[in-house]
């Protein structure tokens, strides 16, 4: 019956980097269940952290990047063969539980429906690494932009009518309706703003980096990932 198994041999092709990104399933829900502080929740985004470090520890990639419930994960060699089954199930699983854990030693998890997150693969050449990166960050700072938007709008507005007007404004619009309610983009913690990232220094020491500068090529260099 093995030859049924038709996709088990699927691989990522050896010549390129492979970055694996998850995202939290129906994070929303989640968040409204849990109760989670708008726009954002440390507590919450610390859990998210811990699953990064986990997965950091357990397999070896290079670099990881996180905001909000999204998660990626660069590799040079991937495991599992690069079977992408293997791939797009264990690391899912693997992230799902450990949130799963994590949370529970500090949310009552009682009514939640089980948290999993999906998962894709990317390869990217190296020159497209720092390309692919920002990408997600620029993704991270509209995300912020945005939320904070729409909770300072829902001070006024139902939540339907705050996501219409907000989707209807540029992001200096945004900036300036922020502004005048108190709230300066400029004074917002890093992590808010650009995600985190999890990498080896030059003395091979884990750094879990809560203030990470805009990605460059340079950023990457200076980590090793990348030479030019
Ligand atoms: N309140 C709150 N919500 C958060 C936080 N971090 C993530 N979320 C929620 O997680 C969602 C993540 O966005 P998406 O991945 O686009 O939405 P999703 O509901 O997970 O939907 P799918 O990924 O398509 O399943 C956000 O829209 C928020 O509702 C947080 O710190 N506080
Ligand atoms: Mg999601």
């Amino acid at each position: 019956m093995k030859e049924y198994e038709i996709y088990s041999n699927l691989k990522v092709p050896l010549c390129s980097k492979t970055i694996l990104r998850l995202d939290g399933r129906n994070f929303h829900t989640l968040s409204k269940n849990l109760k989670l502080l708008k726009p954002y929740d440390e507590l919450f985004f610390k859990k998210i952290v811990s699953v990064c470090e986990e997965i950091f520890n357990e397999f070896s990639p290079i670099f990881i990047y996180a905001f909000s419930d999204e998660i990626s994960i660069l590799f040079d060699k991937l495991p599992y063969s690069s079977r992408i089954e293997k791939l797009d199930s264990i690391f899912p699983s693997f992230a799902s539980s450990s949130l799963t854990i994590n949370l529970n030693h500090d949310y009552n998890l009682d009514n939640i429906k089980p948290i999993a997150f999906d998962s894709r693969v990317i390869t990217v050449t190296d020159n497209e690494i720092s390309k692919y990166f920002k990408w997600r960050q620029d993704e991270s700072w509209r995300n912020c932009v945005n939320s904070y938007g729409i909770h300072t709008l829902k001070d006024k507005y139902s939540s339907k009518k705050s996501n219409v007007i907000i989707k209807g404004l540029k992001i200096q619009d945004i900036h300036e309706l922020l502004f005048d309610n108190g709230i300066n983009l400029n004074d917002l913690p890093i992590w808010q703003k650009r995600g985190i990232a999890i990498y080896k220094n030059n003395l091979e020491k884990t750094i879990i980096d809560f203030k990470i500068p805009k990605f460059n090529n340079e950023f990457f260099k200076n980590i090793n990932i990348i030479d030019v």
